[in-house]
């Protein structure tokens, strides 16, 4: 049994099953594993020792735009327990109870909502972080403290026993004093954190949490990395709001805060380019860099049964960091969570992969990749005129689209995932009939 946190051992033989965990965590991902094995036609003999390369593991609904709904948030937390991440942060920017109106508390029937999703968690090994956006209008005075510890403390009452405060998108230039806040997470520690045993360590979003936004200036950090209390997490973003993480970046992040920064990595997050799915391969993140962090959340798209498919890999990613492959890992999601229509939905995922441009300036390679070589060998094979040949391999591409299309939609499988893609399948679909009523044209056009 490897000495090590969430760690397992199990081994598979024709004599029978043993699966033996380190801890509560490692058991019962020893058993997730099994069960992935027991799945397949035939059980291989296997014996694996296996822990993860991160200590935490998970999503932050972080993102602006409709609040994932609970059973979005339950269903993910059930893909959590097997896909081995272990945190789930609360914190939608458009829940007013997060963020506008943080002071307050939220009514019964909502803060009961909270005790089922803490349940789901606890089945699946996921500690659910709810987290608090004060920075909006938070006074530094004693009635602002107090305001803070007692809506803690009714969050306490509903079952979280692990919390974040956020700092980010503010504005005021009282609030966004890093040796302010630092007082105030502090503050917040001693008289809340620490009077409950079995409550986590704070994980708080800075103001500045990226290298873009200290603007060259390392006082806000500075402040942060010597007051703030050692065990209180810092998450950062990367060199700019959004990112994939570098090794150098993350060296960078690590001096000025005095420990390991926890990523909030704004992917598969698509609040900023609405129009695009983000359905591609994961990739772009060292492989190298599990000692420099001390969690990894990835920001999805307002869409839980699409997210998974980054998702997926993000869990690949931080549990066997070193041996993490975007590709495969990218085929492995398409299988799981498309199993009747894999080629299909791979089809879709092709073709829903760039964010385009946008503010933030992250491209990702690889959007429409087999279509694109089709229409270059297109356009050549047609510079001489007409070729008939050329006109046909053209057609595939877009009778592929149409056929991939009609499948989805058809499918009685995974409605969920079905609901939120639709309308850019249906994209998908006139698409490629435009591109088969065009490629019916070109024969007339060569006739005159
Ligand atoms: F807290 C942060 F780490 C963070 O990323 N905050 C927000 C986040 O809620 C949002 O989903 C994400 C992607 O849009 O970016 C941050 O929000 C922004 C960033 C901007 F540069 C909102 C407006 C901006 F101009």
């Amino acid at each position: 049994i490897p000495a090590k946190s969430e760690g397992y051992y199990l081994k598979v033989s024709k004599d029978g099953v043993v699966i033996a965990g380190n801890d509560a965590e490692g058991t019962f991902y020893g058993v997730q594993t099994y069960l992935q094995l027991a799945s397949q036609p035939e059980v291989k003999a296997v014996t694996i020792t296996d822990w993860p390369s991160i200590s935490d593991r998970g999503l932050v609904e972080g993102y602006y735009g409709n609040p994932y709904s609970d059973a979005d948030r339950k269903s993910l937390l059930e893909f959590f327990g097997r896909t081995k991440m272990n945190v789930y942060i609360y914190g939608p920017k458009d829940d007013p109870y997060h963020l506008d109106r943080w002071r307050e508390d939220y009514p019964a029937d909502e803060a009961e909502r909270f005790k089922e999703l803490v349940a789901v968690a606890k089945r699946n090994k996921v500690r659910f972080v709810w987290a608090m956006h004060p920075g909006k209008d938070i006074q530094w005075t004693d009635a602002d403290r107090a305001a803070s510890v007692a809506k803690l403390k009714k969050m306490y009452a509903v079952g979280i026993r692990a919390f974040s405060i956020f700092f980010d998108d503010i504005n005021g230039a009282e609030q966004s004093k890093g040796d302010k806040q630092a007082e105030y997470l502090n503050y917040l520690n001693e008289n809340f954190v620490k009077k409950h045993p079995d409550v986590a360590p704070i994980i708080m979003c800075p103001t500045q949490y990226n290298k873009a936004y200290t603007g060259g200036n390392d006082t806000y950090l500075n402040a942060l990395g010597n007051t703030l209390d050692k065990e209180t997490h810092i998450m950062w973003t990367g060199n700019s709001v959004v990112d994939m993480i570098g090794k150098g970046d993350m060296e960078w992040v690590n001096t000025r805060i005095k420990r390991n920064a926890y990523i909030w990595l704004n992917y598969p997050v698509n609040d900023f380019c609405i129009d695009h799915m983000l359905m591609g391969p994961t990739y772009g993140n060292d492989l190298d860099i599990a000692e420099q962090l001390s969690g990894f959340v990835s920001n999805p798209m307002e869409y839980a049964e699409a997210s998974k498919v980054s998702l997926y890999s993000i869990a690949d990613y931080c549990w066997n960091m070193e041996a993490y492959d975007s590709q495969s890992s990218w085929e492995q999601a398409l299988e799981v969570l498309m199993p009747e229509h894999v080629e299909a939905f791979r089809v879709f995922c092709q073709h829903n992969v760039d964010l385009g441009p946008t503010g933030h300036g992250l491209r990702r390679q690889g959007e429409s990749a087999a279509f694109q070589q089709a229409a270059d060998e297109f356009a050549k094979a047609m510079e001489n005129g007409y070729n008939k040949k050329a006109v046909a391999e053209m057609n595939k591409q877009f009778e592929q689209m149409v056929q991939a299309a009609d499948e989805l939609l058809a499918s009685t499988e995974e409605p969920e995932m079905l609901a939120e893609i639709a309308p850019w399948v249906q994209v998908m679909k006139i698409i490629g009939q435009r591109g088969e009523l065009v490629m019916r044209l070109h024969p007339l056009l060569a006739k005159g």
